[in-house]
């Protein structure tokens, strides 16, 4: 959640509420030390030990498995547990695309006291999308390949979803003039500040020339990949 907006917590809680989803945790699990990544633990024993079908066994020992959305922070998550816990390194591969994790993978422990292991999944997501907003929002945090959508459609969605709610500080970032909604003279003038051009020899009746022309692609890439990783400030696309 460190690269989400979540001045309005207590809203989305309330709205998770509504859902039917309770016990929730907003964690950076990039941090080395994250205060809620710690709190998961205490949770997750006191709900279990709460479910009377769980006090079976004398032993406390637990297996729980990790769901959610391809590319959302699964492996990330188990990872920080044994960080914190076991103060061990990584066991679950981790990658900035989705379909890292390609199986449930064997069980992983990440604390000693009680015992508890996870296991790893591939990312899940709904049969059927509800609509084509959704769909959007869902590709531009990356939980499909960007080549199945397109760069270049997901980096309009972007400019459209940064200007609706008014974060322009694009603008800066890439040196414009002023917020626009134009997204190939954004996309022309990320190219330009990056440097990413590329040479296309012209057939002219005069001869050939070789012209430089701005990298659309690469610059949609590096404006998808900044709004990633938080370079285009907090943002809550919901
Ligand atoms: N900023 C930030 N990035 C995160 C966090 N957790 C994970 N990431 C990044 O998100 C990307 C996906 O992380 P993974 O842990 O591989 O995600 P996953 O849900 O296991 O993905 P799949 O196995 O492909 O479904 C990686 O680039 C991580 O570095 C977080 O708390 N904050
Ligand atoms: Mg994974």
């Amino acid at each position: 959640m460190d690269v989400a907006d979540i001045s309005k917590k207590q809203s989305i809680l309330k709205q998770f509420e509504r859902e039917g989803v309770k016990n929730v945790l907003f964690t950076d699990c990039l941090r080395q030390h994250d205060e809620n990544v710690k709190k998961i633990v205490p949770l997750v024993s006191k709900l279990i030990e709460s479910t009377s079908r769980f006090h079976r066994e004398e032993e406390r020992c637990y297996c729980l498995m990790v769901i959610g959305v391809p590319n959302v922070g699964k492996s990330s998550l188990i990872n920080a547990l044994r960080r914190t816990y076991l103060k061990k390194g990584k066991a679950s591969k981790v990658g900035a695309e989705p379909g890292i994790t390609k199986a449930v993978l064997t069980k992983i422990q990440v604390c000693e006291r009680p015992i508890i292991h996870l296991l790893d999944t591939p990312g899940v997501l709904p049969p059927r999308i509800e609509n084509i907003e959704t769909g959007m929002k869902l590709a531009l945090c990356g939980t499909v390949l960007d080549h199945l959508v397109g760069e270049d459609v997901i980096a309009d969605f972007l400019l459209f979803s940064l200007n609706r709610l008014e974060r322009f500080s694009y603008v800066e970032k890439y040196s414009l003039e002023e917020p626009c909604d134009d997204i190939q003279h954004v996309l022309k003038c990320i190219a330009v500040k990056l440097g990413k051009t590329r040479r296309v020899k012209a057939i002219t009746g005069v001869g050939n020339i070789t012209v430089q022309l701005p990298d659309y692609s690469a610059a949609a890439y590096d404006f998808i990949r900044a709004f990633r990783k938080g370079e285009l400030g907090k943002v809550m696309l919901d």
